[in-house]
């Protein structure tokens, strides 16, 4: 379906502080200036600020910061993440319905996305807060034609991705916790929850959950988080439209995709331990039936964790959460 908001939210973007007039935007959206003016009342309703003047056309002065999908793909050039975006105010999890869509063919690339969360999912059973407005609650649906072992790599190329997305971003200098956050000076901003439907031992989907607390301010987290919590605004004191961050992503995940489905997992591996702050610290690796203490040494290349105990062995850990431990 042709969508007229978007086409001329489009022009915007790609004519940045510049008028256009009413004739040229009927043009470029095919359809009358009637329903140019009725569009652009309608964005006005939803939050834009534009300019108009007589003879010279409008002029676009700020778009809100609402998570629609017209607004994240006006700009992106990417050829497969976010070409398609199903977005929502409210919804209990992006992942459930990622999951719907994925079953019912949605293709890869798709991202479903909302404004706020009530049953937000972390791993394990355990919840992620998800208040309506300041973050990025999403989900991404791929296809990857491979063997189910390799799923975690996709986790751990989602956390390069995302921090090389935020670095540019904001100028700020972010840390992968093994294997799913990340962290700003110690403390969590963003996680991620890989989920996948396979059969036998190939993989029909992956549906990779992103929460990144972006301009939430302190008084916004729950008495349980604020200890353990930061969001992107508090490390950097700057307000970045939501809308933005999500482009970023797609264009640093589609680079680092196309780049891991053709030449193999080396280059996130690398990249991954260099902006770990795992790797050489002492840590307690917690599973559901055993504790086990020693020093993250690397990433096998296969992106297993390996932990060294205090006699020297080398243990391979697919997952668990890990603790640091005190002067490490
Ligand atoms: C994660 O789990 O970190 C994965 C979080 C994935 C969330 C996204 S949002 C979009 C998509 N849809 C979903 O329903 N989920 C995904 P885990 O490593 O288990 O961490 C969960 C723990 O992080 C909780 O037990 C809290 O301690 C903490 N936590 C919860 N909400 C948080 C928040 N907003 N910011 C920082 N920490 C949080």
């Amino acid at each position: 379906m042709r969508n007229i908001k978007h086409e001329i939210l489009k022009a915007f973007h790609e004519h940045p502080d510049q008028f256009i007039s009413g004739e040229a935007l009927s043009r470029i959206c095919n359809c009358s200036r009637t329903a140019v003016w009725k569009h652009i009342e309608e964005l006005r309703q939803e939050g834009y600020r534009f300019e108009a003047v007589r003879r010279a056309g409008y002029r676009l002065l700020a778009a809100p910061d609402v998570i629609k999908a017209e607004e994240i793909q006006a700009g992106l050039a990417t050829r497969l993440i976010g070409r398609v975006i199903h977005a929502y105010d409210d919804v209990t999890s992006t992942q459930l319905l990622a999951h719907e869509a994925a079953g019912k063919g949605a293709p890869e690339g798709t991202i479903v996305i909302a404004e706020r969360q009530t049953a937000g999912k972390g791993r394990l059973g355990r919840a992620w807060h998800s208040p309506k407005g300041t973050g990025i609650w999403m989900s991404l649906i791929i296809r990857p034609s491979m063997p189910l072992a390799k799923a975690p790599q996709l986790t751990l190329l989602t956390a390069v991705s995302l921090a090389k997305a935020i670095q540019a971003t904001y100028d700020l200098t972010v840390q992968i916790k093994w294997p799913n956050d990340l962290l700003y000076e110690g403390k969590k901003f963003c996680g991620i929850l890989t989920e996948l439907n396979a059969e036998s031992d190939r993989i029909n989907y992956l549906v990779i959950g992103i929460g990144i607390n972006v301009n939430t301010v302190e008084s916004d987290f729950p008495e349980e988080l604020k200890a353990v919590a930061t969001s992107l605004r508090i490390a950097s004191g700057k307000t970045v439209k939501r809308a933005e961050l999500i482009q970023s992503f797609c264009r640093q995940f589609e680079t680092e995709y196309e780049h891991y489905l053709a030449h193999g997992f080396e280059r996130t591996r690398a990249e991954w331990e260099s902006l770990s702050m795992s790797l050489g610290r002492m840590v307690t690796v917690r599973t559901i039936h055993t504790t086990l203490e020693g020093k993250a040494v690397g990433l096998d290349p296969e992106g297993v964790l390996i932990v060294q105990d205090a006699a020297g062995r080398q243990h391979k850990v697919y997952s668990a959460d890990i603790d640091y431990r005190a002067n490490s």
